[in-house]
């Protein structure tokens, strides 16, 4: 059992390589509700595979969102429910997993004689495995599996290097966050090189919005408010307003976002009318304010700078709860 590796910066090529060219049957697997990385790297892996011999099967456990459908290997995806219990894997490769449960039921494939692999780019992996390849200054799994495919020589068509550009571009948000270093661009030239099409992919995740999204997109923003000295920003949405839009429920993913564009902004707040008396509550920050501790104290969680919760108030009521709460914490 190999150790848990943190800020391992060089691809552990030959071990890794190993273990792959030593097995037959293998299962590529990521998280559940996968975004762009974890889709772009398991088709991506997948195909390394199966260029070098490897019986390789691929699952997924969510449907996947539309606008990854120009990664033309999604469709090959089979669904966890159309398989059969019974097959039998030697090696797993997890991408982006950093627990059993994140895995979801493609678990049930992994037994104490199967050959887990585990790939990521988040310091908060506990998932302990045969091999452990955890890199948390990568900006991505897709920027770890071009690494890896480098070292051994593997080189990338035009199929790979845009389902690697996508889910570098995904989760450096298009070169934004700080996870964004030299080599994320060096590795996205690379792949440019290959055939990756920037645009052609910008395209297809960001620019394919529907128009119901963007007619309640424009709702949502019509209502914007500033409170405390406009470090507070806040925005509503009603189910009127959905209604109106002709929208769904899941077109309001993202919405949030919108709250911190703005000069001077320190907390961003998405109010979503739930019901009569609950409300469901998403909260962004910049850095200085720790937004979970506040999702915190009404059961919910997430992280430093992004968090939610449902409170259990009306609409109105949380808003003036949340105005009240963040008076104090902004210094207002
Ligand atoms: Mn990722």
């Amino acid at each position: 059992m190999h150790k848990l590796t943190f800020e391992q910066q060089q691809s552990p090529t030959v071990e890794l390589k190993k273990m792959l060219d030593d097995s037959t049957n293998l299962l590529v697997v990521s998280h559940i509700d996968p975004d762009g990385d974890a889709l772009g790297t398991q088709i991506a892996f997948a195909r390394y595979l199966k260029d070098n011999g490897k019986n390789v099967t691929l699952v997924r456990q969510s449907d996947i969102p539309e606008k990854y459908n120009f990664m033309e290997a999604v469709k090959d995806i089979p669904h966890i429910d159309s398989m059969p219990n019974e097959i039998k894997f030697d090696t797993v490769v997890a991408l982006e997993c950093p627990d059993f449960k994140r895995i979801g039921l493609a678990s049930k494939w992994i037994s104490e004689d199967t050959k887990l692999i585990n790939i990521d780019h988040h310091r908060d992996n506990n998932l302990v495995a045969c091999f452990n390849w955890i890199n948390i200054k990568a900006s991505s799994v897709g920027e770890m599996a071009y690494e890896y495919f480098e070292a051994v020589g593997y080189t990338v068509d035009k199929e790979v290097a845009t389902c690697l550009l996508a889910a570098i571009l995904t989760d450096t948000g298009r070169f934004r966050y700080n996870c964004t270093s030299q080599r994320t661009l060096e590795i996205a030239g690379k792949l440019v090189g290959a055939g990756a099409v920037p645009q052609t992919i910008c395209d297809e995740i960001y620019f394919k919005i529907k128009p119901s999204s963007v007619t309640l997109l424009g709702k949502v923003l019509n209502g914007i408010e500033f409170h405390h000295d406009g470090k507070l920003c806040m925005l509503t949405l009603t189910k009127q307003m959905l209604a109106d839009a002709k929208a769904e429920s899941s077109e309001s993913d993202g919405l949030v976002d919108n709250t911190l564009y703005s000069q001077g902004v320190e907390v961003g707040l998405l109010l979503k009318e739930f019901t009569d008396t609950k409300t469901k509550v998403s909260m962004r920050s910049k850095d200085a304010i720790n937004v979970s501790a506040v999702a915190g104290q009404f059961g919910g969680g997430g992280h430093y700078n992004a968090s939610g919760c449902l409170i259990e108030k009306s609409l109105a009521e949380t808003k003036q709860i949340l105005i009240d709460i963040y008076k104090e914490k902004l210094n207002a």
